[in-house]
């Protein structure tokens, strides 16, 4: 199983692991293969559709179900269909996913089907109030849906400072309180925020909210939240440091404590994952660059195994 793409036929990245049906259901960016400078902002990342995977296990063959949701079928949408998230609800299935409105500016949308694998129907406009990029959809236990979402640099997370886009606003000052990733329940019908986005605090052991300079624990982008032993886990990337983080709290709205990272940077310049609990074992999907020999916008997931120590923290992996 370990350190495999899981597919090789297309390029994948970002990938949203959940079990659906008794099923893995891997719903993942799928890269182009294409020859482009990249820069900080993210252009290279040109992505114009969506392609569900599935897993009998986590060591089985992936099945790739072909195309569940293009960009021309977005109507709100122009370009960069970047990392999604799905869930389950109400009979349904929700991909949740971010791209460039008409004006250039990231938003969240939602599309709708009857299977976990597609096809979806797009809503017409994105989420009210939604902004940047990555939403990471969570069912607490308790059957509320939180979403997380937010990416710095090309992802737009620092041009929301007043609540109004500002194109050319920047991060904080090194001394400053680092952006946060940002938490909101959703409405039950799944299609629109039913709190506003609000900062999902990280804080140092002394409580004290990480500083913008911090860059080797700040959140960078790729949220992901699941819950161990009653213990809300906050995971994400730290971007320019290329770690996977973590963080825990008592409440899915945070604060979360930072307690370390649990992967060293991979190939390639992005690293993002998600956590899924299989028969009772827990899964790291992630991926890296080893497929096309380092190229940042072409990617691979992979899958390996996640364990627990005994006071709740996350073993340190290899990629
Ligand atoms: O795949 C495009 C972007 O790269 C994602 O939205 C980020 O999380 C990073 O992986």
């Amino acid at each position: 199983m370990a350190r495999q793409p899981l597919v090789t036929h297309i390029y994948t990245a970002d990938p949203s692991a959940h079990v659906f049906e008794g099923k893995l259901f891997i719903y993942p960016s799928h890269d182009l293969n294409l020859e482009v400078e990249d820069n900080d902002l993210g252009d290279q990342y040109r992505m114009t559709d969506y392609h569900i995977l599935s897993q009998e296990t986590p060591d089985s063959p992936a099945t790739d179900h072909g195309e569940a949701l293009h960009v021309s079928q977005v109507p709100w949408a122009s370009k960069q269909m970047w990392a999604p998230d799905a869930a389950y609800a109400n009979n349904r299935y929700y991909l949740y996913f971010p791209a460039r409105d008409k004006e250039g500016i990231f938003r969240i949308g939602v599309a709708t089907g009857t299977r976990p694998e597609g096809p979806f129907k797009a809503e017409p406009e994105p989420i009210k109030g939604s902004f940047s990029i990555d939403p990471c959809v969570f069912r607490d236990d308790d059957g509320q849906f939180y979403m997380y979402f937010g990416g710095l640099w090309g992802g737009q997370l620092q041009c929301w400072p007043t609540g109004k886009f500002i194109a050319d606003a920047e991060t904080p000052p090194v001394d400053q309180k680092a952006l946060c990733p940002k938490v909101a329940k959703l409405t039950g019908d799944m299609l629109q925020f039913a709190t506003t986005p609000q900062d999902a605090v990280i804080v140092d052991e002394n409580g004290a909210p990480l500083k913008s300079g911090d860059t080797s624990r700040r959140y960078f982008e790729g949220p992901w939240m699941h819950k161990y032993k009653d213990t809300y886990y906050f995971s994400y990337s730290t971007g320019d440091t290329h770690l996977l983080c973590y963080a825990t709290g008592k409440s899915p709205m945070g604060p979360f404590t930072f307690r370390g990272s649990f992967l060293p940077p991979v190939l390639g310049w992005t690293t993002h994952h998600s956590i899924v609990e299989f028969k009772g074992r827990w899964f790291l999907y992630y991926h890296d660059s080893t497929l096309s020999g380092g190229v940042s916008h072409r990617r691979c997931v992979k899958v390996q195994e996640l364990f627990y120590e005994a006071d709740g923290s996350i073993r340190p992996m290899t990629p």
